[in-house]
């Protein structure tokens, strides 16, 4: 499974730079938004935009690993459609060509002729891409191909993304806004049980490097069968007081709730893969969300590698419906093969009831357990 790994890295890898490469052309960068309509549409943000950037980034990811893995190609989902309307009201298939040249030239359409974007666009696309990531030769594992599917979403906390900018002020390691929210996740799982195995989470904009330019980090993560492995740092010892990230548009009922257990170490940050990615760093040790507002792109590559640390991402709503009394059992950890139960159809693929990431299971007990004295504000 070294291979497939490999190739999610990369795809990551590549997928960043031209996150990268879109940002740093300000100009260039205006052409590229579009404003999201109809079921396409997020229902959390009043103006909700698609970027030519995730729809090139989504085709690459299906592409790059499809060529490597070509059984995979029908079983690579993500949050976008590669369906692009540019000013003449034209819907062009954005895809990546056989060459270079045809991708620029299919770009240019959707450009409205800026063939200078488009040509630098598809050089970013075309560019092979090297991992000299950890020995991942020495993975012997070996996860069988037709059994598992792919969730993409090319770039997480697209807000931030488009309006972020570099922001120095944050606390304790916790970035509650700014480009540093923006990620790039490719989740893998099995298609029989539902489960995460793999993830990958890419930070485009992790630092600047001496040049002033953009240096970007990734993570990994592998949980199947008794096999759990990852390239997340050793973290220091545990902090005695609870810590949980959420979103700040989270009720205040529940901020209220959790209060009491963590006193000033209650934190407020953008993106969900950002927030699963500080419950992974141990930068906190859980984070909450009451809200049906994220989708299985969102969750499956951060739930695998926090899987492979020893925690998980349980459903909020299915775990509080559970019997209070006595051992509650396994607590329901999210699956990414089907549709929630209750989810409507435009929204079919979000985590429906919300959830809980938690690194270990004492802590999520005492989340749970705070979360049942309100639940009936949110059952
Ligand atoms: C969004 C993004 C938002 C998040 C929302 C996701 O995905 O991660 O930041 O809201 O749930 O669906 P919040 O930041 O309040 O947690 P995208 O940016 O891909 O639309
Ligand atoms: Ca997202
Ligand atoms: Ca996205």
């Amino acid at each position: 499974m070294a291979s497939l790994l490999t190739a999610l890295i990369c795809a990551s890898e590549k997928s960043a730079n031209i996150a990268r490469a879109c940002k740093r052309e300000e100009e260039l960068f205006q052409l590229l938004i579009e404003e999201k309509k109809g079921p396409d549409k997020n229902k959390k943000f009043v103006q909700d935009f698609k970027t030519l950037a995730d729809v090139i980034i989504q085709e690459v990811i299906k592409n790059d690993i499809a060529e490597k893995f070509p059984e995979l190609a029908p079983h690579i989902a993500g949050e976008e459609s590669n369906k692009f309307e540019n000013s003449l009201g034209e819907t062009i298939a954005v895809k990546v060509c056989k060459t270079e040249q045809e991708t620029a030239e299919l770009l240019g359409k959707v450009l409205d002729g800026n063939l200078k974007a488009a040509g630098l666009l598809a050089k970013c696309i075309h560019e092979s891409v090297h991992s000299d990531g950890p020995d991942l030769q020495k993975l012997t594992i070996d996860i069988p191909i037709d059994t598992i599917g792919i969730w993409v979403d090319p770039i997480d906390s697209t807000n931030q993304y488009i309006k972020g900018q570099l922001e120095d002020k944050f606390k304790d390691g916790i970035h509650t806004h700014g480009l540093k929210s923006a990620a790039v996740l490719i989740g893998v799982f099995d298609r029989n049980s539902g489960q995460p195995i793999m993830g990958v989470i890419n930070i485009p904009f992790h630092e600047v490097d001496p040049n002033l330019r953009w240096r970007g980090k990734y993570y990994w993560g592998i949980s199947y069968k008794d096999i759990n492995i990852h390239s997340v740092p050793k973290q220091n010892p545990a902090h005695d007081q609870l810590s949980i990230v959420m979103s700040s548009s989270e009720k205040e009922s529940i901020k209220a709730a959790l209060a009491p257990f963590c006193g000033e170490r209650m934190y407020y940050a953008c993106g969900a893969g950002y927030k699963g990615l500080c419950t992974i760093l141990g930068l906190v040790d859980a984070y909450v969300v009451t809200e049906d507002t994220t989708f299985k792109w969102d969750t499956c590559a951060p739930h695998a590698i926090l899987k492979s640390l020893g925690g998980g991402f349980v459903n909020l709503v299915k775990t509080l419906s559970q019997p209070k009394d006595g051992d509650r059992g396994g607590f329901p950890e999210l699956q990414y093969a089907r549709p929630d139960e209750g989810a409507k159809q435009a929204d079919k693929w979000a985590n429906t009831g919300g959830f809980v990431a938690y690194r270990s299971r004492e802590q999520l007990e005492t989340i749970i357990n705070a979360l049942c004295l309100t639940a009936d504000t949110y059952l």
